[in-house]
């Protein structure tokens, strides 16, 4: 195998597409703090995200943690969250000063166990973060049921779902805040990047603050607050792939089709069902190897690897399992996350990707 394949690749915009975007920024010498594409993009995003409202970010880990900031939680209060999840979700809510507590995930899309939520609620939760994971859309109405029936917040880790549609809605409306990744290995890139999209505009000023250190002008800081502003050079990587954002989803779908053409016939895959009330973004390739397949998963993994094929365990270990986390906060049994994780596997997926090469991956199971 002479060519490496890795999990994803990240989507750029032509060259001199993107290199005549910048030349601007040569005579303005404006290069970061809210600059006009900073703005340009806010509004695009508004729109192409069918959101009230959105707040760019220096990357979805800041996003996160500014997203819970802001809705200024008392310290050692408890947040229920996911452990089938990227570790930047956990950290963000410790990071915080708040305790996790971990739910467990519903087999067939990997989504927070909405029936399990109302059991772990003590005086102490303030929140629910639940993760569209893979672009997976949680049980947004029932969430919604139990947030409201306790008075609790929920902020949606959406990291995966940019440009999601859920009941002809933009998924970033739903909740008391979506968070988003921009990040160079997801399916939409600045860079790095994220947002935090919401319904209320108080928020706004709220991260505005959090995201360029509470200044309000030459002489006036109003509140504490940290460094998490995207530059215009991000900012710029994102009008231009913006551009292309319906032929890289396009281009994606076929692959994820090609993919589930060769694999759903052998013994022991199981790939994913979308939900019908979603559209799809086809962000990730998320695979499990069952017991009835030929060998483990990990054997599998191995395999691939020693063919070119970095397929990805995402996400194994479940996060309340590492070691920064381990036996700290309260134990709860999530058999279904830790059996995921055990199982899963993310294939390449990447605009790019050729059908000779998603053929050569699955004749490799
Ligand atoms: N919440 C959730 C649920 C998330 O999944 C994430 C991030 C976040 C929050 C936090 O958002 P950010 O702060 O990251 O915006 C990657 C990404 O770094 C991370 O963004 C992502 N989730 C996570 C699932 O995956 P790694 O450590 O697996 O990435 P890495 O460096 O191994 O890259 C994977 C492959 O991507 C490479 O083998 C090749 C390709 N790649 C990578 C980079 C860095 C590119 O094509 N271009 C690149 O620039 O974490």
């Amino acid at each position: 195998m002479d060519k490496e394949i890795f999990v994803t690749r990240s989507s750029m915009p032509d060259y001199k597409e993107y290199t005549e975007a910048i030349k601007p920024l040569w005579n303005t010498h404006w290069l970061t703090n809210m600059g006009i594409y900073h703005k340009q993009l806010e509004l695009l995003l508004k729109e192409y995200m069918k959101v009230p409202d959105v707040s760019l970010t220096v990357n979805g880990h800041m996003a996160l943690e500014l997203a819970i900031q802001a809705f200024d939680f008392p310290k050692d209060t408890e947040v229920i969250t996911t452990p089938f999840t990227f570790i930047s979700t956990t950290h963000a809510i410790v990071r915080n000063g708040l305790a996790p507590v971990f739910c467990d995930v519903k087999p067939d899309d990997g989504t927070i166990d909405e029936t399990k939520i109302e059991n772990l609620i003590t005086e102490k939760t303030v929140a629910i973060i639940p993760v569209h994971v893979y672009g997976h859309v949680c049980n947004i109405e029932e969430i919604q049921k139990i947030a409201e029936k306790y008075n609790i917040k929920v902020i949606y880790d959406a990291a995966h779902a940019f440009g999601i549609e859920y009941e002809g809605n933009g998924i970033g409306v739903y909740g008391d805040a979506s968070v988003f990744s921009f990040h160079a290995t997801k399916v939409f890139n600045t860079v790095e990047g994220g947002a935090v999209t919401f319904n209320d505009h108080k928020i706004y000023e709220k991260l505005y603050n959090l995201k360029n250190f509470g200044i309000r002008g030459e002489e006036l800081v109003t509140q504490v607050g940290a460094n998490a502003k995207m530059n215009e050079f991000c900012a710029i990587m994102g009008l231009c792939n913006l551009k292309h954002i319906s032929s890289a989803m396009e281009a994606r779908k076929h692959i994820v089709e090609h993919y589930i053409r060769r694999l759903r016939e052998i013994e022991g895959i199981i790939t994913f069902e979308g939900n019908e009330k979603s559209t799809k973004n086809y962000a990730y390739f998320p695979i499990l190897i069952t017991n009835t397949y030929k060998s483990s998963r990990n054997e599998i993994y191995e395999k691939l690897k020693e063919n070119g094929v970095h397929a990805r365990k995402y996400f194994y270990p479940v996060t309340s399992d590492q070691a920064c986390f381990k036996n700290k906060y309260r134990y709860i049994d999530i058999p279904c996350a830790r059996s995921l994780a055990e199982q899963v596997l993310t294939l390449p997926l990447y605009e790019g990707l050729s059908d000779e090469e998603v053929d050569m991956i699955a004749d490799l199971f």
